[in-house]
């Protein structure tokens, strides 16, 4: 996209909407023409700067950046303190902590499961599902089975853990569901990657919306809805409402963006204004998005302030406030 359609955008956007595009701007990192030997993580939300972490130890040392975001997020998934990853989370309304998670790299190989149940690290299933099956996408009682068949365990702890088991009994006392964006469900994890060979991975995963209908899935494990790589252009990962997600086929729209020429935050920056006219009237719907390109530039946009992503670089280890088309309230 050219600057001048993107501008254009902002401002034909601006009927109605509370937008301030240069709002908490990012620096883009330009690292040249070739990403080698600049390996670089970018991932949603605070628990990103630990992920991140997780990921660099891979990526420092010259690793694959498959490697790298299949071990980033399973560092959040294994944080028993996080309300929306792993078997930390919240459960569905029958009282069931059920796990979505997808992993893809730059060739377009990729493995999902959703739906899962009672497995600690559902991003390593969707690695295996990738690696050692003939299909993309396993769920519920089938993909557990075939977990446990193909030398993963099931938790030994008690889950929903008894924190969340005690908020899910007060919950079902008046048993409403907000399927909006609130401190429930917040902070899945969706984490981009390009190490110093230049090829670029990445990991989504999330125990979804607290409370949801027994069997809903969302964006995450979907891919080309919470997450999409190509190797030619780049990748995008998404938070927020799976739903919207879905529909517009968020994260493969935003990597389309990038092929016409838009910069990783110009196609956030689109995908987040199609949401928006997808949804007319539809308030307090959060959804973000983050993206990367394969020279190394990366950005975010959300519907709403407050999303920020955590990224680390040789030089950065830091969040980034992402920008934002409505403030909240
Ligand atoms: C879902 N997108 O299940 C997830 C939830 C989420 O930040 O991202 N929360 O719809």
């Amino acid at each position: 996209m050219s600057r001048r359609r993107f501008i254009k955008n902002l401002s034909l956007a601006g009927a109605g909407l509370a937008i301030n595009p240069l709002k908490s701007a990012a620096q883009p990192l330009t690292l040249g023409p070739s990403i080698k030997d600049n390996p670089l993580v970018i991932s949603t939300w605070i628990h990103g700067m630990e992920a991140n972490q997780g990921a660099w130890s891979i990526l420092e040392s010259g690793g694959d950046s498959l490697d790298a975001v299949q071990k980033g997020v399973a560092v959040t998934e294994n944080d028993l303190n996080n309300r929306s990853v792993g078997l930390g989370g919240r459960p569905d309304r029958d009282g069931h902590v059920t796990l979505d998670a997808c992993i893809m790299d730059h060739d377009s190989r990729c493995g999902s499961v959703a739906f899962l149940e009672d497995i600690i690290h559902p991003i390593d299933v969707a690695r295996a599902v990738m690696e050692k099956t003939p299909h993309v996408m396993l769920v519920g009682e089938g993909a557990q089975k075939w977990a446990l068949e193909n030398g993963f365990s099931k938790a030994t702890f008690d889950v929903p853990v008894p924190p969340v088991q005690k908020d899910y009994e007060e919950w079902l006392i008046k048993s409403e569901y907000k399927t909006g964006v609130n401190v429930e469900n917040h902070d899945t994890i969706g984490m981009l990657a390009l190490d110093a060979s230049g090829r670029m991975a990445g990991a989504c995963t999330t125990s979804g919306m607290a409370y949801k209908i027994r069997g809903r899935v969302g964006d995450s494990p979907i891919i080309g809805a919470g997450l999409f790589i190509d190797g030619d252009v780049g990748g995008a990962t998404a938070t927020g409402v799976g739903e919207a997600m879905i529909r517009t086929a968020g994260c493969a729209s935003v990597v389309e963006s990038m092929r016409r020429g838009a910069s990783p935050e110009e196609a956030c920056y689109d995908i987040v204004q199609r949401i928006l006219k997808k949804h007319p009237g539809v308030n307090g719907m959060q959804v973000g998005f983050l993206a990367m390109n394969m020279q190394g530039e990366y950005g975010g946009y959300s519907v709403y302030n407050g999303f920020n992503y955590a990224l680390r670089t040789k030089d950065r280890n830091e969040m980034v406030d992402a920008k934002y088309m409505r403030t909240w309230g």
